[in-house]
Parts: C-alpha cells; structure tokens; sequence
C-alpha cells in the first residue's frame, strides 16, 4: 500500500509516521507513505497556492492549479485507487470504510485547509470525501494521519497475531471488553476472578458478554444496528 498525501503543512503529518506501529510498518515496507508539499507546487515568486474567494467572504480558497499539477505528477507515475479529499462535509469515516481502502494499492490524499478547495477540484479530480466526525479541525492533516493510522494497521503482517485487528473494537460491531494487568488487586479492587482462573472457553465466553453490555449500555445506536441485521 502506497498513500501520497498532499498538504499545505507536512510538518504537521511527520510525527504519526515516525512512531510504533506506523513507523514499524513503514520501516518493514508492509506501507509507503510520502508527504507532498503543496507550497512547491505554488505559482509566482510567492509560490501562491490560496486566493480570495468570489462573491466575497472571510477566508482564502485552495486554488485548482497547484493541485490539478501535483495529483497529475503523481498519476503520471503510477495509478490510484481514490483520490480522497479530507473535508468536514465529506462521508464520515467508520471501521467499514477503512476495511474497504486497506485492501487498496495506491491512494491520494489531499488535506483541505483554509475555507476549502475550490469547488472544481471536487469535481474533476477527487473520487472520495472523507470526514472523521461531526466537528471542525483547522485543516484535513490530523484527520489524514487518523484514516491513515486506521487503514494500515489491517493491512496484514502490520500487526502481530497477539494484537489482530480482528479483535478490535467495531470489527464486529462489539466495543472492546474491559482488560487488566498485574497487580491482581489493587487497593479493593479485584481482578475478576474468571481472568484468573485459566478456564480459556469461559474466559473467551465472559469477554463476549462484556463486549455485548458494554455496547448496549454505551452505544445503543450500533448495538441496535446489529439486533435488527442479526434477526
Ligand atoms: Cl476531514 N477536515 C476538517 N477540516 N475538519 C474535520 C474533518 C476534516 N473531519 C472532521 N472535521
């Protein structure tokens, strides 16, 4: 898997790549990252990239040119899967959606910032818009490191056997169980005593159940969701 990510600030997208499971996945060439500065593909002395916005308004608008040039330096080199545009009015990501792009080879990322894009990029050049929630960020970077995070640790042989993805919270519509480490009590409050007892059907058959409480009581909407598709 290969994902460019085309940004106005890329210094902002170097830490998550450069630590634990992302770096290692990189570093064993499982993913390829690459950060493109969007500045460089700027016009003039200044090496413009934002302009006002038509009718008038606060805030500077992404333009086309620097974009249209850098996305097609980077399809002249090799073929994509999605060109995706990080926008909060964009298709809010889930476990689902980043199932479906960890089994892509090459995708584009593009971080929107400012008021946007123009909206002509949209329509010519992205294929997929992504949101990560319902809440403004001050550009698309952190939420293209969280879709990134997301999609390459499933990529398989990123994480070990011990860490499967497929326990995960939401790869089956479960949230996690509660889990504990050593000490096995600590002030008055005892590990539960089934952990403990090496009995592993019971101990697979009591994380079920939590896993089932916890997302009744606290996320009724997917717990809902999954009673009325089980039925
Ligand atoms: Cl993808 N971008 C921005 N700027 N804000 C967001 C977002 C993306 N997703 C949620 N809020």
């Amino acid at each position: 898997m290969r994902i460019d990510i085309i940004t106005a600030l890329p210094s902002l997208l170097q830490g998550p790549f450069s630590d634990s499971i992302l770096k290692r996945a990189i570093d064993n060439g499982l993913a390829e990252v690459h950060l493109h500065d969007l500045r460089n593909y700027g016009s003039g002395k200044h090496r413009q990239i934002d302009d006002y916005q038509f009718g008038g308004g606060a805030g500077m608008v992404m333009m086309i040119e620097p974009i249209e040039t850098v996305i097609n330096e980077l399809k002249s080199q090799r073929t994509y899967d999605e060109v995706i545009y990080m926008t909060p009015d964009g298709e809010v990501f889930n476990q689902s959606m980043a199932n479906s792009l960890s089994l892509k080879g090459n995708l584009i990322i593009l971080c929107g910032h400012y008021k946007g894009i123009d909206e002509r990029v949209r329509e010519l050049l992205i294929t997929k818009e992504i949101s990560i929630g319902d809440y403004v960020l001050s550009g698309g970077e952190l939420a293209a490191a969280v879709v990134s995070d997301a999609i390459i640790r499933l990529i398989p042989g990123v994480l070990n056997n011990e860490t499967s993805a497929l326990s995960d919270s939401f790869q089956d519509d479960l949230l996690a169980p509660p889990v504990y480490t050593r000490p096995a009590e600590y002030e008055d409050l005892k590990v539960p005593e089934i952990l403990l007892s090496g009995n592993f059907g019971a101990i697979d058959k009591w994380r079920h159940e939590q896993a089932e409480k916890r997302t009744a009581k606290r996320r009724p909407d997917i717990w809902n969701k999954k009673h009325k598709t089980d039925e």
